[in-house]
């Protein structure tokens, strides 16, 4: 058996971008990701998430849905070009009114709103002026943090800055494989840096406006393993995707690996202004990963896929519930003991619809469990865990990859928009409900 406290929070998580569609609803602006998708070489199946799950239109029936599930909080993030249609300047009315009755509705059903300001869908106004590899997209960035906390500061109990920023940079600027598409190690850097700067910056200015509020930001972490098949790429992927944001935010160092490169983008003061003290940390894990020195790419370095004998979703992600435990003993080593939410934990799977209308899941229902007994053993090892958040509320865009792969515990007929909980739906809402498994 694996418990949780009484107090454990349980919770869903989705993105704007991934969920929403309505890309020219009430005002909203173009996003990177929008721009991206009109290349049909960069999503496996031509898709984009103009239409996605409809999200803008079914949001009462999505929170319905949560309600059932026993969620008691919801984690989603808002699309900056609904609040700002061009990053910067005007503020679209419309946009924010939307928000406002997503979240009306989420407090009416006792489902607590966590708010995240940037899932990746950059305004392309801010694209056309350079992106985050401009210094400026980081005051913006925190212009948007103080409009969103000035009108949602009476109704939203946790920020979130960035989702995943290390994602941003090295899928986003350093492999190409999301928007904006870039390849060179010099953006990433840029990048990172900026990201980080961005993250202090919102803080801080939330703080201002809404004090009582809680804040936090969200990391994807995954251990490299196989360390000795290639130490060198190993230590550059690690400095790269597990601690160029982490240690800025927790610690204000840069990996000494990553300091050359990074220098040309520091100002003096900058660190300091990163690392802001922080109510929570959020971290998003699912995997491992392995690295292969590549001096043919721009960063010098490549994600390996597992070796086809590890257990491994049908993403090519391995099967490892140990490394969650580690990676949460390693944040409160390294890090402190600051109060963690896991704020994406999920996988992949072939989900079909079968005859009676029914989609059993059984990868995910054993890989949910899975990962929930390595979470409860690092709590009873004195990590500070405060809550789980399942990635993800419904299947959706997944980035590059389109339509072809899904995460939700409730299917979505894309060509009906039909709804259907899956058998881990079912299954988290025995846990959600009795917190314990
Ligand atoms: O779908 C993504 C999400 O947007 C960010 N974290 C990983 C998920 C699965 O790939």
């Amino acid at each position: 058996m694996a418990y949780f406290p009484e107090n454990f929070v349980w919770g869903v998580s989705t993105s704007s971008y991934q969920i929403e569609g309505s890309v020219n609803a009430d005002g909203r602006g173009k996003t990177i990701w929008d721009t991206f998708c009109e290349n049909p070489q960069n999503i496996v199946d031509q898709s984009s998430g103009a239409v996605a799950c409809e999200h803008y239109q079914r949001y009462p029936e999505d929170i319905r849905l949560m309600s059932e599930l026993g969620a008691k909080a919801y984690r989603f993030s808002t699309a900056w070009s609904r609040v700002q249609p061009e990053g910067f300047g005007k503020v679209n009315q419309a946009g924010i009114d939307f928000y406002k009755r997503l979240v009306d509705s989420l407090l009416e059903h006792n489902i607590e709103p966590w708010l995240c300001l940037n899932h990746w869908d950059l305004p392309q106004g801010l694209e056309n002026l350079g992106g985050w590899r401009n210094r400026e997209t980081a005051f913006q960035f925190a212009e948007y943090a103080e409009i969103m906390g000035r009108n949602f500061g009476d109704r939203i109990p946790n920020f979130i800055t960035h989702n995943e920023p290390n994602v941003v940079a090295l899928l986003g600027h350093g492999w190409g494989r999301h928007a904006p598409g870039m390849q060179s190690a010099a953006a990433v850097m840029a990048v990172t840096h900026h990201l980080n700067l961005a993250h202090g910056l919102a803080v801080s200015k939330l703080r201002e406006t809404v004090p009582d509020t809680k804040i936090g930001t969200v990391i994807v972490m995954h251990p490299v393993v196989d360390w000795e098949n290639d130490p060198a790429g190993s230590a550059r992927l690690d400095a790269l995707s597990n601690r160029a944001f982490t240690d800025p935010a927790l610690l204000g160092t840069y990996p000494q690996l990553l300091e050359a490169e990074l220098a040309p983008f520091i100002q003096q003061g900058d660190l300091e202004l990163i690392q802001q003290p922080l109510d929570f940390f959020g971290l998003n894990h699912y995997t491992t990963m392995r690295a292969r020195s590549a001096q043919d790419t721009a960063l010098g370095v490549e994600i390996l896929q597992p070796p086809a004998e590890v257990p491994q979703t049908i993403k090519g992600w391995e099967i490892n519930p140990e490394m969650l435990y580690q990676q949460l003993l390693e944040l409160k080593n390294r890090y402190g003991n600051l109060p963690v939410y896991i704020t994406e934990s999920g996988c992949a799977a072939p989900d079909k619809l079968d005859s009676e209308g029914k989609v059993s899941d059984p990868e995910r229902v054993a890989y949910f469990r899975d990962y929930l007994r390595a979470a409860a053993r690092a709590l009873e090892d004195g990590v500070n865990l405060k809550g789980y958040f399942a990635w993800s509320l419904m299947d959706n865009f997944e980035w590059a990859e389109g339509y072809t792969q899904r995460f939700g515990i409730v299917y979505v007929d894309f060509a009906t928009q039909k709804r259907i909980p899956k058998d881990s739906f079912y299954s988290l809402k025995h846990i959600f409900q009795n917190n314990y498994l």
